[in-house]
């Protein structure tokens, strides 16, 4: 028994012997570009507030734009939390609860309105998917049906980071986070204003906002108003691997999100960190 070979003991790997907390040693090995799983995919985050608390009047438009959009694009549809999500931080906050208790609750709410614009979309094929199956079968459900709604916000639950009392990964970093990831062609977030101003143009110095037609995750960091996207997203963004762009529209604009997904730049557009190859 003693003279048995066990080969196990010695699988080669180039990082079996080194810390993997240093980077010039795991470079040559992990400093590679990742492939894409699905290379063809367009995500499209709607906003929870921007367009679902709406209603029926901004509703309808967006889901007849996505069904003409079928033929042409195979889609990720993912929604954001909205008011409800909002309420609910207040009466939690109220309470005292942490930020991890918070974070599963307002995903759920993510969650309701994907399952209000999938019902809207399923004569067409389209079903509210949950997040297990967006991580793993993903690819299946878009062979069978053109398109899939599921939650924007990211699964981080109870381990959501304990920097501040709302959970800072919501819906525009869960859709960003799960396309990069994916390697997908491309993510659209539909918004109820133009894409990104100086300033926030349904605030109090609205009259004197600009848009900013085109930016950087590296010039946003240094952005010091509000942004109409989760501020995490910016330094997100700029440690990307494969999204090299991300484009703000106006959802309440028929024909925006159309145009967006076809490669017209009708919002703002921001260049991520991902490098070009
Ligand atoms: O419930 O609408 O997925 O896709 O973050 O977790 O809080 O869950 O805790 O597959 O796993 O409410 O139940 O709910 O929105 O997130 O889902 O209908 O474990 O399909 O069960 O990662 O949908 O839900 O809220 O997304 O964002 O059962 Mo819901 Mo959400 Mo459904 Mo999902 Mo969370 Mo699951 Mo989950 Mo929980
Ligand atoms: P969710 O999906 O998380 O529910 P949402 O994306 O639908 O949210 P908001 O988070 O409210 O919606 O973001 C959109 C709003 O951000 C706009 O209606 C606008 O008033 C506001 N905003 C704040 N700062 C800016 C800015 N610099 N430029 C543009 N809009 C801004």
């Amino acid at each position: 028994m003693a003279d048995t070979p066990n080969s196990i003991k010695h699988v080669a790997s180039p990082l079996a012997r080194q810390t993997l907390l240093d980077d010039s040693l795991t470079r040559p090995v992990a400093g590679r570009r990742p492939i894409r799983i699905l290379p063809w995919l367009q995500v499209v985050k709607i906003g929870g507030r921007a367009i679902m608390d709406r209603g029926a009047e901004a509703i309808l438009p967006i889901v007849d734009e996505l069904r003409k959009l079928l033929p042409e694009h195979r889609l990720l549809i993912l929604t954001g939390a909205g008011i409800r999500a909002r309420h609910l931080y207040s009466v939690g906050l109220d309470l005292g609860l942490p930020v991890g208790s918070l974070a599963p609750l307002a995903a759920s709410e993510a969650g309701q309105n994907g399952h209000i614009l999938a019902s809207l979309l399923a004569p067409e094929g389209v079903s509210y998917v949950e997040h297990p199956t967006i991580a793993n079968q993903l690819a299946i459900h878009l062979a069978a049906a053109r398109a899939v709604v599921g939650s924007a916000f990211p699964p981080y639950h109870h381990h959501e980071f304990p920097g501040s009392r709302i959970p800072p990964h919501r819906a525009d970093s869960g859709a960003f986070l799960v396309a990069d990831a994916l390697g997908a062609a491309g993510l659209t977030i539909v918004e109820d204003v133009d894409g990104l101003y100086t300033a926030d143009p349904n605030g109090p110095d609205g009259a004197a906002a600009r848009l900013i037609p085109e930016t950087s995750a590296a010039e946003l960091a240094g952005f010091a108003g509000t942004l109409p996207f989760d501020r995490v997203l910016v330094e997100i963004m700029a440690n990307a691997r494969h999204l090299e762009r991300v484009q703000i529209v106006n959802g309440l604009v028929p024909g925006r999100l159309t145009a967006a997904l076809r490669g017209e730049h009708v919002g703002t557009v921001i260049h991520t960190g991902a490098r070009t190859s």
